[in-house]
């Protein structure tokens, strides 16, 4: 396919970037940190899922070099926060499970930091239950991050097929609700029902807990109610450039 073999020029140009959504913690008042995600924007076929890029990297060979460009622009903004005396913040980026298995991960986001000279708490790695659950080898790399002060999170939670042995297994530092879980919060006393129980998961381990997809008011006053403090979505803010990043949190 012709997108295949566009992504090495894609990377070259300003075609592939990342955006920044914030993410908001005090019952969705005050920012904690921004998720880093993947942006391609084709000339003909218009935007190329994140997923999809990650694949054709894959199959072209070049994961290692998109996640050196996933790191280099995250850096860009961790850097600025830390400019801007913001160390508290922290820039969370996504790592599929197949990255995780195939490359030093580990190595890559310590020599990162090296070079940005920022505290490791600064950077967070977004995993799926999957990646907490694989083999010793990925066990061995996440234990060498949490070591090293990078923070954890298992993203999509509640969706996979082992959400609670991926605690058990692992120890992270938050979760993430899936937001099949928490977009029709108001209209299903079921999802209440699950969310309740992740908070009160969550509140017992002592791991913060993110709801993601708050894309509506009546949602974060619900959230509020229900004790999660933490949350992501549209209605608090859409993912956007380094510069609005950058403004976010000195309004914040
Ligand atoms: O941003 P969006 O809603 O399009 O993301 C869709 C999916 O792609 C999500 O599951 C998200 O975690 C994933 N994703 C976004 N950016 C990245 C990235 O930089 N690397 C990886 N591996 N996945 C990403
Ligand atoms: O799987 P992961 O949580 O990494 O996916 C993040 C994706 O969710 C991002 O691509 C982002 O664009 C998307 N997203 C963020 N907030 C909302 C929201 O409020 N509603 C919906 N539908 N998607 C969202
Ligand atoms: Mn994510
Ligand atoms: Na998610």
């Amino acid at each position: 396919r012709d997108i295949e073999r566009d992504l090495p020029r894609a990377l070259a140009t300003e075609q592939l970037y990342m955006v920044f959504q914030p993410i908001m913690g005090q019952g969705g008042h005050r920012l904690t940190n921004f998720e880093a995600l993947l942006r391609w924007d084709h000339a003909k076929h218009g935007p190329v899922p994140p997923g999809d890029i990650v694949e054709i990297a894959a199959v072209l060979g070049l994961s290692e070099v998109l996640i050196q460009f996933i790191l280099r622009q995250s850096g860009v903004l961790i850097e600025k926060l830390r400019g801007l005396g913001q160390n508290e913040l922290w820039v969370a980026i996504n790592v599929s499970p197949r990255e995780m298995s195939r490359l030093p991960i580990d190595d890559f986001v310590s020599q990162a930091l090296k070079q940005w000279n920022v505290p490791s708490s600064m950077l967070e790695i977004e995993i799926t239950e999957e990646t907490a659950m694989d083999t010793r080898a990925v066990q061995g790399k996440l234990a060498v991050l949490r070591q090293a002060g990078v923070r954890l999170a298992i993203d999509d939670f509640g969706v996979g097929y082992s959400s609670l042995s991926s605690l058990r297994n692992l120890q992270v530092d938050r979760i993430k609700i899936d937001r099949s879980f928490v977009t029709d919060l108001m209209a299903s006393a079921a999802d209440r029902v699950m969310v309740q129980a992740i908070i009160n998961l969550g509140r017992s381990l002592e791991i913060d807990v993110v709801a993601e997809g708050v894309e509506t008011e009546d949602v974060k006053v619900m959230l509020q109610s229900l004790g999660c403090s933490t949350m992501q979505g549209y209605h608090l803010g859409r993912p956007g450039s380094l510069q609005q990043a950058i403004e976010h949190c000195r309004v914040k």
